[in-house]
């Protein structure tokens, strides 16, 4: 592995089928990276039993999101793509990172306050996970961490767990950056434009998935909420539903906002509704077509996911072994990591 190249990690939970903010907070910004970066994408399906959950469903949306990410455009000679219980490590540094993580600061994560809202048992790893996201982060010593802008929040705890951390035991970790899109940094939900497009919150209606046929993706952005005004402008106070749409536009046409505001200057937003569905189409068949292919061949994904958990463990044993070490665990030379070398510069 070249050690000389920044590192990128970032992580999708294999929860529900995958939206199109997914795709803009998310995959899209991967592929670009790996070229540039030691790039690391893990589907972090601990995360996904913070909630209720099928276990059955569990596994094959394990498989449908390594299947995803491959057809986003990732390369597993390039990039290492895993599945986050495949690496121990993940599991054993959240415990340690808890103990520098404050009760009060967790309580203040509004997507824990969100989530929690209205439940009748809200499990006490719905209330912990941001600290198993910081030890996702940190085990790679990430320099870039490419999220949507939901997960702002998290990031800034990750990076605050990192400098406590380093503080009070030794430098540990590289404290890392979020890199958060321009544009479609949060697509909204197409029904209610004033709530996040969202895996498990939004309508069927209101949020459109990856794999969604031409037909459906046509049928959604035919009707979604705009408002009464009539005019295509880019203002999200006041015309959230009409933003929302230019900036998923923009995303799928790579078209500047002011350029797409000028097309449609004198247009009804029934046509302006259906250019941006066809946009969406041309954006996300080809990324269907390549999903479908993909998904079809398990044993194919299952080793792509085995190759890529033997070169996360190694990448992420050193630090793990550092953490122990820094916060005076007395280590036997029996692991098989015991003496891993360090990470450069630490
Ligand atoms: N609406 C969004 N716009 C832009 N980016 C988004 N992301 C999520 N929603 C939007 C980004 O997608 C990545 C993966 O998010 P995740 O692991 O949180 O996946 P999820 O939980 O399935 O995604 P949701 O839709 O956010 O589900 P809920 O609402 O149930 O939690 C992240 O980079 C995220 O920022």
């Amino acid at each position: 592995m070249n050690d000389t190249k920044p590192k990128v990690f970032s992580g999708i939970q294999p929860s529900g089928s995958k939206t199109l903010g997914n795709y803009s907070g998310g995959f899209r910004q991967y592929a670009q990276t790996q070229e540039t970066h030691e790039a690391f994408f893990c589907i972090v399906d601990l995360h996904s039993i913070s909630v209720d959950y099928d276990p059955g469903e569990l596994r094959r949306a394990t498989l449908d999101l390594a299947a995803m990410f491959f057809a986003t455009g990732l390369d597993a000679e390039r990039a290492t793509v895993f599945c986050q219980s495949h690496v121990t490590a993940h599991a054993e540094a959240a415990w340690l990172l808890s103990s520098v993580t404050s009760y009060g600061q967790l309580s203040r994560m509004t997507q824990f306050k969100d989530k929690s809202e209205g439940r009748d048992v809200v499990s006490a790893a719905l209330f912990t996970y941001p600290v198993l996201m910081a030890g996702d982060i940190l085990l790679y010593q990430t320099d870039l961490v490419p999220i949507g802008d939901d997960q702002r929040q998290h990031l800034e705890l990750s990076r605050d767990i990192a400098e406590r951390f380093n503080h009070r035991f030794g430098e540990t970790f590289r404290v890392p950056e979020g890199k958060f899109p321009e544009i479609g940094g949060r697509i909204m939900d197409l029904q209610e434009p004033q709530n996040k497009m969202s895996t498990t919150l939004s309508s069927e209606q209101g949020a459109v998935y990856i794999v969604d046929s031409p037909d459906a993706i046509m049928k959604k952005f035919k009707s979604a909420v705009t408002d009464s005004e009539r005019e295509v402008r880019y203002d999200p106070q006041e015309k959230p539903g009409v933003s929302n749409l230019l900036e998923i536009m923009s995303v799928a046409t790579g078209e500047p906002i002011e350029a797409l505001e000028r097309r449609f200057e004198n247009a009804g937003y029934g046509d302006f509704k259906v250019a941006v569905g066809e946009s969406v189409v041309a954006l996300l068949n080809p990324i269907r077509e390549r999903y479908e292919a993909l998904r079809g061949d398990e044993r194919e994904l299952q080793r792509l996911l085995a190759v890529g958990a033997e070169k996360a463990r190694r990448a992420s044993a050193p630090t793990l072994e550092m953490m122990y070490e820094r916060m005076g665990f007395a280590r036997s030379d029996a692991g098989p990591f015991f003496g891993a070398a360090r990470p450069k510069g630490l």
